[in-house]
C-alpha cells in the first residue's frame, strides 16, 4: 500500500478493530478520553468518529455520545425520525399549519396496511409542514383512533411525541419513496410551480411491538428536501 495515512485514518482503524468486540449500541469512549488515549486533538477525533458514521457502524446521540450501531437497523434502514426531529436536525425550524383533522373511514389499501377491517375510522390530519417558516412538506396522516382520541391530539404538535406518551412510539417503519410531478392543489400549498418535482413518501410506521399505528403520505419540495443513509456491503 502506499501513501501516508493520516492521523484520523489511524484513528478510525483502531477503533474499527475495537468495535468487533462491543456489543450493539455500547458507548465508545468519549471524545476526551480518545483525545488522550490517543494523543490526538479533538478535531481528529471527531474526523475519526465521522468515518465510521458514515460507514454506518456507530451513531451519535446529539448531546450524549456516540454508540455501536446495529449492522441489522444500519443496514436496511436509516434511523427513524419524525418530521419535527428531521427538521431540527438540520438546524430548520418545524412548524405546522393544520389544513384538517377529522375521523374518516379506512380506505381498503390504508385498512390493510394497518391491520384494521375495511372502513375502520381512523384520525385523519392533513397539514403543511414548514422548515424556517417556509413550506417544507404536505404531509397526510392516518393513525388509529384507537390508539389515541381525536379530542385530546393536538393536531399542529408532533404526532410522534404524543404518540410517545401514548405508549405507542413509532419505533420502525417501512417507506416507499417516489418522484413525483406536483398537481396543481399541491403545488399551490407547496409554494411552487405547477408540475414541479417532489418526492413522496408513503410510510407505515410500527410501535415497538409490532402493532401498525400510522400510514403517512409526505410530499416533500423537491428543491428543499434529499435523504442521507448509510448503506453497507457484507465483506465477500
Ligand atoms: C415524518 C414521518 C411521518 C410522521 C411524521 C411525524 C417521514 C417520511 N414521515 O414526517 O410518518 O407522521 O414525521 O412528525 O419521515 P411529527 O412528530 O413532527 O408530527
Amino acid at each position: 500500500m502506499s501513501g501516508r495515512v493520516s492521523k484520523y485514518e489511524a484513528v478510525a482503524a483502531t477503533l474499527l478493530e475495537r468495535l468487533t468486540e462491543m456489543t450493539r449500541h455500547e458507548a465508545l469512549p468519549t471524545e476526551r478520553d480518545l483525545m488522550v488515549e490517543f494523543g490526538v486533538s479533538r478535531n481528529t477525533v471527531r474526523q475519526a468518529i465521522a468515518v465510521l458514521v458514515a460507514s454506518g457502524l456507530v451513531y451519535n446521540v446529539q448531546g450524549s455520545g456516540t454508540y455501536v450501531a446495529d449492522p441489522d437497523v444500519v443496514s436496511k434502514t436509516p434511523r427513524l425520525t419524525s418530521f419535527t426531529e428531521d427538521m431540527r436536525e438540520r438546524g430548520l425550524a418545524p412548524a405546522s399549519r393544520v389544513l384538517s383533522c377529522e375521523l374518516a373511514p379506512a380506505t381498503p389499501v390504508v385498512a390493510r396496511r394497518l391491520d384494521l377491517p375495511e372502513g375502520a375510522q381512523l384520525i385523519r390530519l392533513i397539514r403543511l409542514r414548514l422548515a424556517d417558516r417556509h413550506p417544507m412538506a404536505l404531509e397526510t396522516v392516518q393513525l388509529r383512533e384507537d390508539l389515541v382520541a381525536i379530542e385530546r391530539l393536538d393536531p399542529a404538535g408532533s404526532i410522534y411525541e404524543q404518540l410517545r406518551r401514548a405508549g405507542h412510539d413509532v419505533q420502525k417503519a417501512t417507506q416507499t419513496i417516489a418522484a413525483i410531478n406536483l398537481p396543481v392543489e399541491q403545488a399551490k400549498l407547496l409554494d411552487q410551480a405547477v408540475g414541479a418535482a417532489a418526492l413522496r413518501v408513503v410510510r407505515i410506521g410500527f410501535s415497538g411491538r409490532g402493532v401498525p399505528v400510522e400510514w403517512a403520505e409526505t410530499i416533500y419540495r423537491g428543491d428543499r428536501y434529499d435523504f442521507d443513509m448509510a448503506v453497507t456491503r457484507e465483506p465477500a
